[in-house]
């Protein structure tokens, strides 16, 4: 018979358990156990999970490889396993089938390098056998996990260890906490990046500040979502707060971010705090009229239940809510990653404020897809004429931001964040 120098099998796993095959965690466990199994020996593995779904992996192992594409809509995984030497590929392929409860599945074998076609080179194989000696018999190997934010043209992916601290389909979404290297934890929302650790006060305190120091006494504070905590954080930072109502749909992410992200979700106990869990949308429709001095709407992306955060039925009941002088803000999506969302909601707060009393602030996210992001302001503005766009006040926001030792706001980036590109400009006209 002929002796080649590896074994190629490649395989369709069909009719598998599409959860599994989403799960890019346990399909992570499982081709590095399947690796393990034949006797192969990890030196690394490589695997990113694709929003909505589908994974994508490699596991490297000192005799080649493993690999594996998934279509979880299809119940379908790609498997190609590469072997060398004495190890026997059919004990991984045994694995994985069970693993993937997989109850179709066709597989071909290959011979790969035929001696009898190749001639050995004539070399000192020694030298090169010195050089890879520290690979041989390591005992751990390199995780390589990803999470992706993405659409179907652009991502974001931040490599985390490979741990989910929490993970909870609660009635409206996919809550996880996972550990990144770089961020530190991050909370996800169906596969969307909320907020992590690290650069979290990016988005809270631009949020926040603008607005509250904006606005004249800025007493009565409505916040709808938020439930990682960082925005009522940032507001309760201000003395002049007497009451701060906060209404939140999905109780998990409130729990989930207590439990793992403490530093954001640390003013819960606010005696200023009235939390309501609850659908804003509806919190706002049935709110009495000229209540609020702010309402801050800090919602996730318009997919799930964050869609009618998006809504112009929304918006006019915000501008009731709101009392003369009021001031909305709201997570404004970014003219990077998703212009349509970002010039839609421009245009609802135009016809509801007036354009001269709706405004952009630009802000930098590292977190997010692009890294582009925005708040959009709208200005009731019936009484006092506010300038949201230029400070009023520039030594008491400066006291303020020392006293309070901000990490991203101040008087200089509050004027700038207003001034657009002119390829926003163009999108807003
Ligand atoms: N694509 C991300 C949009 C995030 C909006 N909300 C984040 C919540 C932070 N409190």
């Amino acid at each position: 018979m002929n002796k080649s120098l590896g074994n190629h099998i490649l395989v369709e796993f069909m009719n598998c358990d599409p959860k599994v095959l989403n799960d890019v965690n346990s399909i992570e466990k499982n081709m590095v156990d399947g690796a393990k199994k034949a006797g192969a020996t990890v030196i690394n593995s490589t695997f990113h999970h694709f929003s909505p779904y589908g994974v994508s992996g490699v596991v490297v192992i000192q005799e080649s490889h493993l690999a594996i594409h998934t279509w979880p809509e299809w119940g379908y995984a790609a498997v190609d396993l590469f072997t060398c030497g004495e190890i026997d590929a059919w004990i991984s392929f045994d694995y994985l089938k069970k693993s993937f409860k997989s109850s179709s599945y066709s597989a071909i074998e290959m011979k790969r390098g035929s001696v009898n076609l190749l001639q050995r080179n004539d070399f000192k194989i020694e030298n090169i056998r010195a050089k890879s000696n520290k690979w041989q018999n390591p005992d751990f190997y390199t995780r390589n996990v990803w999470f992706t934010d993405k659409d179907d043209n652009q991502a974001l992916s931040l490599r985390y260890t490979g741990e989910i601290l929490h993970d909870a389909q609660s009635k409206f979404q996919r809550v996880r906490i996972l550990d990144s290297y770089k961020y530190g934890k991050i909370l996800t929302l169906d596969n969307m990046i909320m907020t992590t650790q690290k650069d979290e006060y990016h988005y809270h305190e631009m949020i926040s500040h603008i607005a509250m120091l904006s606005h004249h006494q800025p007493k009565n504070i409505l916040v709808i979502g938020g439930g990682d905590g960082g925005t009522i954080r940032e507001v309760l930072r201000h003395q002049v707060v007497e009451k701060l109502t906060m209404v939140e749909i999905d109780d998990e992410v409130i729990e989930a971010c207590k439990k793992h992200l403490p530093q954001i979700a640390c003013e819960f106990n606010n005696p200023k705090l009235e939390l309501i869990v609850d659908d804003g949308i509806s919190f706002v429709k049935n709110s009495a009229k000229n209540l609020y001095d702010i309402i801050i709407v800090d919602g996730s992306d318009p997919v799930g239940p964050a869609e009618g955060l998006f809504s112009v039925e929304f918006y006019k009941n915000c501008y009731h809510a709101l009392k003369e002088d009021g001031i909305l803000v709201s997570q404004g999506e970014s003219p990077k990653f998703n212009e349509k969302v970002f010039v839609e909601l421009n245009s609802t707060l135009a016809n509801i404020f007036g354009k001269e009393n709706t405004k952009v602030s630009l802000f930098y996210v590292p977190t997010y897809p692009t890294g582009m992001w925005s708040f959009q302001y709208g200005i009731k503005n019936k009484n006092q004429h506010y300038q949201i766009d230029k400070i009023a006040d520039k030594n008491l926001i400066d006291q303020f931001v020392l006293k309070q030792n901000l990490q991203y706001y101040n008087s200089s980036i509050h004027q700038a964040s207003f001034a657009l590109p002119n390829f926003v400009e163009n999108l807003l006209k």
